[in-house]
């Protein structure tokens, strides 16, 4: 296939079979579904990991279910953000922000009270809609020239764009990057955050791949593109945040100080994405799938109850890879409203809320294992002493 970054050929490094989109919960348990190939593939020439088949936007995200939680552990991401926003006077009181793929503004909600005004952009109406009651100003539409421009005439031009878990969400990041160039201001600076390719390949973290997840970004991948749209990046930083992700800082005026990190990453990426890591990444993912199915199926032919916790998209990618499915595991716990009630895609597992009257199961496989310990100690809290915790990445483990 050809890489959708730089046009040079790709190699595939791991193919996950066919699933239905992650975040496709359906009503009914029999509810007819499509399911899509995950095939993910470098590019040896500008570093892009891709997805070799990208699915419409429309499909993925008119009725979209994720909801960004409530969580202690993404709050204090967004102190982090915003203190080094501040401190690198990205963000000040006069400061405009638009972010794109806001959800229902929570880390907007936060920058809205350090900037003069905020705008969200999201494609899932319902979202937006929860967006808008909670007083924070979102046009329910994907960000692309045409918004862009509606964003200009209606509401001007924005000193800070930020796409948190978004950029590798679309089939042309280039489409995303041309209409931020339309509304930036001059001086102005793009934050990209996504899952950090690195981490996805070294900690296995093969359940990241999901139809939603189109680009696996690294600095090498990431300057690649920039460099494409007349934009620089003028930083990059780790965050421990889903799983592991990285804080892309890129601004269009040449004039800014390049952080030394830049380099530092692109002078470790040369080593570590190479054809033998992937290699190594898919044979371990195998690994993984066939260890977590074989203690799942033991644990239920011992008579055990396990259930789920936490109806992630990776979540979906982890059951469905390993062929988990509700004759399995009958119940998946989750926070959010939208998604309780509704089957997980492709395993049909019925997800229930938390706390709800199912007595407690003896194993809970924390398909939301980016939260382990928020979650273990909010059980713990709860009073439940007893049910164990499979955790399933980087290898499988009981605790
Ligand atoms: O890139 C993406 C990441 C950032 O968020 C999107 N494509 C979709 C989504 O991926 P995910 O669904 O894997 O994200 P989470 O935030 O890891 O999903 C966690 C799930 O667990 C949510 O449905 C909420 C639920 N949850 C819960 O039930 N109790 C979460 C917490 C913290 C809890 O205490």
């Amino acid at each position: 296939m050809t890489c959708r970054i730089c046009q040079a050929p790709t190699t595939e490094i791991l193919d996950l079979g066919s699933s239905p989109p992650a975040n496709a919960l359906t009503v009914t348990a029999d509810e007819p579904q499509t399911s899509y190939p995950l095939v993910v593939e470098w590019c040896p020439s500008c570093g892009n990991v891709q997805l070799r088949d990208a699915l419409s936007a429309d499909v993925l995200y008119r009725d979209y279910l994720y909801t960004t939680p409530r969580s202690p552990t993404l709050d204090a991401h967004y102190d982090i953000l915003i203190s080094y926003l501040r401190m690198k006077e990205i963000l000040n009181r006069g400061t405009s922000v638009v972010e794109i793929g806001s959800n229902v503004g929570h880390f907007l909600g936060r920058l809205s009270h350090e900037a003069s005004r905020v705008l969200g952009v999201d494609p899932a109406r319902e979202i937006a809609d929860e967006a808008n009651r909670s007083g924070i100003p979102t046009i329910a539409e994907f960000f692309d020239s045409v918004s862009a421009r509606r964003i200009l005439q209606d509401w001007g031009r924005a000193d800070l764009i930020v796409a948190r878990h978004c950029l590798a969400h679309n089939e042309s990041p280039h489409e995303m990057l041309a209409a931020a160039a339309l509304i930036l201001a001059e001086g102005g600076h793009l934050l990209i955050e996504n899952a950090y390719v690195v981490n996805t390949i070294e900690n296995i973290e093969f359940d990241q791949i999901y139809h939603e997840h189109m680009f696996y970004y690294s600095v090498t991948s990431m300057s690649a593109l920039l460099g494409q749209h007349g934009m620089r990046l003028v930083d990059a930083w780790l965050t421990p945040v889903h799983g592991g992700s990285i804080v892309f800082v890129a601004s269009v005026d040449d004039g800014q100080t390049v952080s030394s990190r830049v380099d530092e990453f692109l002078t470790s990426e040369a080593s570590i994405l190479t054809a033998s890591s992937f290699a190594r990444f898919a044979g371990r993912s195998h690994t993984v799938r066939k260890d977590l199915r074989d203690l799942v199926v033991g644990l239920r032919r011992a008579g055990k109850r396990v259930y789920g916790y936490g109806a992630s998209a990776k979540g979906n990618t982890l059951l469905n890879s390993s062929a988990i499915s509700r004759e399995h595991i009958p119940y998946t716990v989750d926070s959010t409203p939208m998604k309780q009630g509704r089957f997980l895609p492709g395993s049909r597992i019925e997800v229930i809320p938390e706390g709800s009257s199912h007595p407690a199961p003896d194993y809970y496989l924390l398909t939301a294992w980016n939260y382990e310990a928020e979650i273990i100690r909010k059980v713990r809290d709860g009073g439940n002493r007893a049910t164990r915790f499979i955790v399933p990445i980087p290898s499988v483990r009981v605790v």
